[in-house]
């Protein structure tokens, strides 16, 4: 016939009505010997209560946020049958380092009360004399003493949980009552760990590290409301952050005068008007770039990996930066060499409204050289454009506007597209920067040069 055992707070030392802050187990469960049952915290220590025996959870006397002290019985256990009653007393804290003597068997048929030692797994304020101390800590499983100091206040599920994330706790902000850490904060302290750069992401400066983010309850200061960030926003967030902080960028302002083929695309919009097709700005500066990247192929470049080469590109694939509900995606525009300014403004008004339905396949998002993010529709005069890694460079266009130009005898009145051009600096060198942006601009203002 199986045994039911009792089994009870140990002797924990001078605690009294402590909480149950866990319960590990449920009726059924089958447990082995030392497998924790209940957590329990006082104002300076967590400790659970392993079982003595292997067996199946019959009741479970305890409910959270009981107080118990030594003796309260916490669950009742059927020993498995066929499981050999423990020849092990219940260890004390002065037994913790010596080999106790093994008491003889109780009873195989008697309700027993067996009080197995708590497995004290940490202590919120100092150290206190070995007398005073409650029970020895357990060689709590695998707990990994280099990543769990004693010092934090944490349940044994939470040490757990940082033990299998390899987090050390003592680095862990407690977000609860008295600072005891959470799986939420095991959980963020993980995520913010892991959206710092890697140390190979430095540079050649070396001993380069981020202080972290501070975490801040911002309900303190007034209303708020948690906004889920979508996928996009999410993967590009990722790509952003590593393009700004390991590409070292230079942006190289400038300014171009459209006027002339401002006057060309209203007047081509009008001849076209019946075909459904709009030209854009944008679809002239595609045409105008592609031309500047053929002048100066190290923009239309890629670092290889190790960054011991570059590598050239023959082909013409500009991306443009789309606005969408979702977040931002670059749809690229193939061997835009090969097409008519006309044929890539379709195009690009037929990608940016896939794009807006989330509809892109990922192919029409890859194999850019440059890219283009424009927010001339938008406002603003310049701005940072960040580079679309692994390409080196990108143009930021912003809102043109018309403008007084000196002309040698008179102020005229000119319309002016300002551009920001980001590059990276291990690729393009800032006077490289420079006549880009120049030979750009000179393109813009009299369009008649592309065809040369
Ligand atoms: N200066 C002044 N007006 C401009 C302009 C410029 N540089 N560029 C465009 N415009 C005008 C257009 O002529 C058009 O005016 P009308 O409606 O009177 O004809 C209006 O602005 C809207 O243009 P558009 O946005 O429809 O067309 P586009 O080709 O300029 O841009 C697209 C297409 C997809 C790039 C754009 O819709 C978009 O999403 N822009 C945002 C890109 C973005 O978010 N970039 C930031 C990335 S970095 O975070």
């Amino acid at each position: 016939m199986a045994n039911l055992i009792e089994v009870k707070v140990p002797d924990i030392g001078d605690f009294t009505d402590i909480p149950v802050i866990e319960i590990l187990v449920k009726v059924g469960d089958t447990i082995k010997k030392e497998d924790s049952l209940v957590s329990l915290e006082s104002d300076k220590a967590t400790m659970e209560v392993p079982a003595s025996h292997s067996g199946v959870v019959k009741e479970i006397k305890v409910k959270l946020g009981d107080k118990v002290s030594m003796g309260a019985v916490v669950l009742l256990l059927e020993e498995s049958a066929g499981a050999m009653p423990s020849a092990e007393p219940p260890p004390k804290a002065a037994q913790a380092e010596t080999k106790p003597a093994a008491p003889p068997p109780p009873p195989p048929t008697q309700t027993r009360t067996q009080t197995p030692a708590p497995a004290y797994v940490g202590e919120a304020s100092a150290p206190r004399p070995a007398s005073t101390l409650p029970p020895q800590p357990s060689p709590l499983k695998a707990t990994n003493e280099s990543i769990i100091p004693a010092h934090v206040h944490a349940s044994p599920s939470i040490r757990k949980l940082a033990r299998e994330f390899g987090v050390d706790l003592g680095k862990v902000k407690g977000s609860a009552l008295k600072g005891r850490i959470t799986e939420d904060d095991v959980k963020g302290f993980v995520k913010t760990e892991l959206a710092k750069p890697s140390s190979s992401t430095g540079g050649a400066g070396g001993g380069f590290a981020m202080p972290q983010m501070p975490i801040i309850d911002f309900t303190k200061f007034g209303e708020i409301e948690t906004r889920a960030l979508s996928r996009i926003k999410k993967l590009s967030g990722n790509n952003l952050h590593r393009n700004w902080v390991t590409i070292p960028h230079v942006t190289q302002q400038d300014e171009a005068d459209i006027t002339e083929v401002e006057t060309f695309r209203v007047k081509t919009n009008e001849e076209i008007a019946k075909s459904g097709v709009k030209v854009t700005m944008l679809a002239f500066l595609i045409k105008a770039s592609v031309a500047a990247l053929k002048k100066y192929p190290e923009f239309n470049a890629s670092l290889e990996p190790g960054g011991e080469n570059l590598i050239l590109k023959k082909y013409f694939n500009v991306g443009f930066a789309a606005d969408t509900p979702n977040g931002l995606v670059v749809p690229v525009i193939k061997n835009a060499d090969q097409k008519s300014i006309i044929d890539i403004a379709k195009e690009m008004s037929e990608l940016a409204a896939k794009a807006r339905e989330g509809k892109l396949s990922p192919t029409e998002m890859q194999g850019g050289c440059f890219s283009i993010s424009s927010l001339g529709g938008i406002g603003g005069t310049f701005f940072t454009p960040i580079i679309n890694a692994p390409e080196v460079a990108i143009l930021g266009v912003s809102k043109s506007s018309m403008k007084p130009i000196w002309n040698g005898k008179e102020f005229v009145p000119r319309m002016i597209l300002p551009m920001s051009l980001s590059y990276d600096h291990r690729v393009v060198d800032g006077a490289a920067g420079a006549r880009f942006t120049t030979y750009l601009a000179s393109l813009m203002s009299d369009i008649r040069k592309l065809v040369l």
